[in-house]
């Protein structure tokens, strides 16, 4: 299959409520929106790094260039059998997993359609639907507790709760006392460190099904350390970025759990090998989220399909997150089950007519 052209769009979406996590708060989605054509057939995909490198190091300003200058020239003009081979000539460049996952996604969503196969097939997912839960952000404690009762209410499967220093135990009391049964997890979006164990103990009194992403953004050795000391399991997030790191927290029993995102891993290639990794070593793994558009959604939720996602991941409903998207599709959840979009690919179609309206920047790439 060759790659004939490229359109490279920077899109901005507003959110319906600001997100808080501990390292910031966002009011807008600004992403990258990669299409690559061939064939009269277009694949779709979006970048999920974030305008400042406070998640990970990655940044929407870093990506936009080197997708510009360095990864699409690689691939526009350029023909390749299946995505395992476009993958391959991505991996001689130093990190910048979620630009290079940008690339490769929309090709296996090109690829999946040009075989007229949904997506999910070429991975190994089966299935219709997928269980969701639903990653709340910090907020006053009383306007938790009515929003956990919300979801609940719709029937997301697991409410995951974004913790920070000052923001963590009067927030688990409160939410156990109201929600003895709730299935609930914690994300500190590695705002603590190993000086701060004795209160991370504090937090196996409240039956939480893990605690993902505690410690330092790039430190495995400190969370197997931790899960010693703790009994409530480790789910790892921001340390995965690679299948080696997913190999050394599991060896080290780092991780008992792990938060799958396919940008922050590379793409497929390497998320499908991970899921494989964890599962030989009986991890369950689950679909992270990073706020996407109705098109890195699509993507997400067929991953989600793949037989070791045993427990719900982050993809809720796409009306959570914006008063409208940017496919013609509406990803919306029905007591917790999120349906995967039908068709070829990844199953949704651009609204070109509001994508227009949300686009800061639009340039194409031709061979
Ligand atoms: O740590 O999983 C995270 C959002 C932005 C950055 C990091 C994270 C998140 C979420 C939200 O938890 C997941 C979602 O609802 O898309
Ligand atoms: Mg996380």
């Amino acid at each position: 299959l060759r790659i004939e052209a490229a359109e490279l769009r920077l899109v901005r979406l507003p959110l319906v409520t600001p997100f808080t996590i501990a390292t910031g708060t966002m009011t807008e989605k600004i992403f990258p929106l990669l299409v690559l054509k061939a064939d009269g057939i277009e694949g779709y995909a979006e970048g999920v790094m974030d305008p400042l490198p406070d998640y990970l190091e990655e940044t929407v300003a870093g990506a936009m260039g080197l997708l510009r200058d360095v990864l699409l020239p690689q691939v526009v003009g350029h023909s390749f059998a299946h995505p395992q081979e476009l993958a391959r000539k991505l991996v001689p460049w130093r990190a910048n997993h979620m630009a290079k996952a940008t690339v490769e996604m929309a090709f296996w969503d090109l690829w999946a359609k040009s075989l007229n196969l949904p997506l999910q097939s070429l991975l190994g997912g089966s299935g219709d639907a997928i269980d969701v839960g639903v990653s709340l952000g910090i907020g006053p404690i009383d306007s938790t507790m009515q929003r956990i009762a919300s979801h609940l209410d719709q029937g997301y499967k697991r409410i995951k709760l974004k913790v920070k220093p000052g923001h963590d135990l009067a927030l688990l009391r409160a939410a156990r006392a109201e929600f003895p049964a709730a299935h609930l997890t914690v994300d500190a979006n590695s705002c603590y460190t190993l000086a701060d164990t004795a209160l991370l103990q504090q937090m196996d009194a409240f039956d939480l099904d893990y605690i993902e992403q505690p410690l330092a953004w790039d430190d495995i050795h400190d969370h197997a350390t931790l899960q010693t000391r703790l009994r409530t399991p480790i789910c790892l997030d921001e340390c995965i970025r690679t299948v080696d790191h997913a190999r050394k927290a599991l060896q080290t029993d780092a991780a008992r759990v792990v938060n799958i995102k396919v940008g922050r891993v590379g793409g497929y290639a390497n998320a499908l090998r991970i899921h494989d990794l964890c599962e030989a070593f009986a991890v369950p793994v689950w679909c992270g989220g990073m706020l996407e558009s109705g098109i890195g959604r699509a993507h997400n939720i067929h991953l989600s399909t793949l037989p070791n996602f045993t427990k719900p991941g982050d993809t809720s409903s796409a009306s959570r997150y914006f008063m409208r998207d940017i496919i013609e599709q509406k990803l919306e959840t029905t007591a917790g089950r999120m349906p995967v979009p039908q068709g070829a690919g990844i199953g949704v179609t651009l609204d070109l007519d509001y994508l227009k309206t949300a686009t800061l920047s639009h340039e194409s790439i031709t061979a």
